[in-house]
């Protein structure tokens, strides 16, 4: 077992964790594993689409040679890696499953109730029990108007003090993508995108923003994150991912729906409701478009995770 692996997995033990047995295999062997939040799947995706997307996701995880583990909380006890009725329930239960970030997981467990993490808390659980890559389609980010709100993302404070490197098509338009980069600068985050230039939007590959580091490869982010880990920096890596141009929603439609959704949610939806609120509506006003790209954009970020994981396992060894 690899060393980290193996310390982690022990601050674990006796605690309230569940490693499913496949996942175990895989840290106990220093095989590659990846890391996926179950937000996504009960709040950011209605019902069917959720469950089809998460198995979809896990199935084309294992095809490019890592083991998928994705986390939840099932009646207070952390569980990483589902079993396929597991995930079923939680999709099924969608909006009913508590959205837990990294504020909510003492109540969450110590009331033995149940969780779907985002980024933040998915984050925290990958790094105890050793898994330093996370897929995902989007990280949270500043909202729009924070200067009054204050809404930041606890994604983005994660991202500053936990070593996991999280695999995304970027940042939403609907959140305000230079105070985002200019937040995960002041956290120490290092923001990579890969293959480009320009640090992605989600669903489309522009922001008109420069991505602060560039890599070029699988190979490359693999070396980034050993690099991150072996320097002892203790915070995360954000890999932005571009949306194939091919699966990329028509950007006036989805950039209109956006607009219409942000003022209606304006002075109404606020804290912890408004991603899945904009999520849903932006989806509604799109037509559908929003959802296609973004299960894309997800399984390509699947894909390229599962090859930095299985690279990443290659330096380990
Ligand atoms: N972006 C998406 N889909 C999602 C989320 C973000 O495209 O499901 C979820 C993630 O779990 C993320 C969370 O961590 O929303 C951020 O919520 P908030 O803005 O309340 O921190
Ligand atoms: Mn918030």
């Amino acid at each position: 077992m690899a060393v980290s692996a193996q310390i982690a997995m022990e601050a674990c033990n006796g605690s309230a964790y569940q490693v499913s047995d496949p996942v175990k295999r895989a840290l106990e062997a220093g095989s590659p594993v990846v890391a996926l939040e179950s937000t996504i799947v009960c709040h950011g995706m209605p019902f069917p689409q959720n469950l089809k997307t998460a198995r979809e996701v896990e199935d084309i995880v294992r095809a490019n040679g890592a083991e998928p583990a994705t986390i939840a909380i099932i009646r207070g006890v952390v569980h990483v890696g589902l079993t396929g009725a597991e995930l079923e329930d939680l999709a099924r239960r969608g909006l009913s499953v508590k959205k837990t970030a990294r504020r909510d997981i003492a109540y969450v467990v110590s009331q033995k109730k149940d969780g779907a993490t985002t980024v933040s808390a998915t984050m925290f659980f990958a790094a105890k029990v050793g898994i330093p890559v996370f897929v995902t389609g989007g990280i949270g980010g500043v909202h729009r108007g924070a200067e009054s709100s204050m809404d930041i993302s606890s994604d983005l404070t994660e991202l500053g003090r936990t070593p996991v490197a999280v695999v995304c098509a970027g940042v939403k338009s609907i959140l305000d993508i230079p105070r985002t980069l200019e937040y995960l600068e002041t956290q120490g985050v290092t923001v990579a995108a890969l293959g480009t230039d320009e640090f992605p939007a989600f669903f489309t590959p522009h922001s008109g923003c420069k991505a602060p580091s560039r890599v070029n490869s699988e190979m490359e982010c693999a070396e980034l994150i050993d690099a991150n880990v072996r320097l002892g920096l203790g915070s995360g890596i954000v890999i932005g991912v571009p949306i194939p141009e091919s699966d990329a929603a028509a950007s006036e439609k989805v950039e209109a729906a956006i607009q219409r959704a942000l003022s209606e949610a304006s002075g109404k939806i606020s804290g912890a409701d408004s991603t899945p609120f904009l999520l849903k509506r932006v989806n509604e006003l799109s037509g559908g478009a929003s959802l296609q790209a973004n299960v894309a954009l997800v399984k390509n970020n699947a894909k390229i995770g599962a090859q930095i994981a299985w690279h990443l396992a290659t330096i380990h060894r």
